[in-house]
């Protein structure tokens, strides 16, 4: 049980699609709390960056030039072991074999387009929250709705 951060991207199909509502909306009824949000178009060197765990991977410039298209949505969520939260939430992978109720699994079809990102781990966490937001974008405030989504001794 630890607070975490974790970055997610509203990916372009996602945008396409009309899905920024919907998806910001999914994690605030869950109970995370916002702490970096805007739009940013990534350039090749940031995705490489972000995805240098495919670098060797065939799909790599497919899934580069796919990213870098267009400006996308950038947000970091916090709460309790927020990583896995906020993985369960989207689901895996192919949208065409995730489960019901995730947002894959409720949207999505394809494999590269599967509508969103979120990190991994806590590690890849921070380095994505690096790589897109400058350290006076992300936000350390209060939340009233934090007493009644977390009990006392969950937040100490
Ligand atoms: P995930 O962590 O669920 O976003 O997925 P991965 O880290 O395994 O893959 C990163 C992205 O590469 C996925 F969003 C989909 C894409 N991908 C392809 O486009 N083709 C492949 O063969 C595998 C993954």
């Amino acid at each position: 049980m630890k607070m975490q951060r974790t970055a997610v991207l509203v990916k372009p199909d996602g945008m396409q699609r009309g899905l920024i509502g919907e998806i910001i909306s999914r994690f605030e009824r869950k109970g995370l709390k916002l702490v970096g949000l805007k739009m940013v178009q990534l350039t090749d060197s940031m995705l490489s960056e972000w995805y240098t765990e495919h670098k060797d991977k065939s799909f790599f410039g497919d899934l580069k030039s796919f990213m870098g298209q267009m400006p996308l949505v950038a947000m970091a969520w916090e709460g309790i072991d927020a990583v896995p939260v906020v993985r369960k939430l989207v689901g895996t992978t192919l949208g065409r074999e995730a489960e019901a109720g995730s947002i894959r699994g409720d949207f999505g079809m394809s494999q590269q387009f599967n509508l969103i990102h979120a990190s991994s781990s806590e590690s890849d966490a921070e380095r994505e929250i690096d790589i897109v937001f400058d350290k006076n974008e992300l936000f350390d405030y209060s939340n009233v709705m934090q007493s009644v989504i977390y009990a006392d001794y969950e937040r100490k």
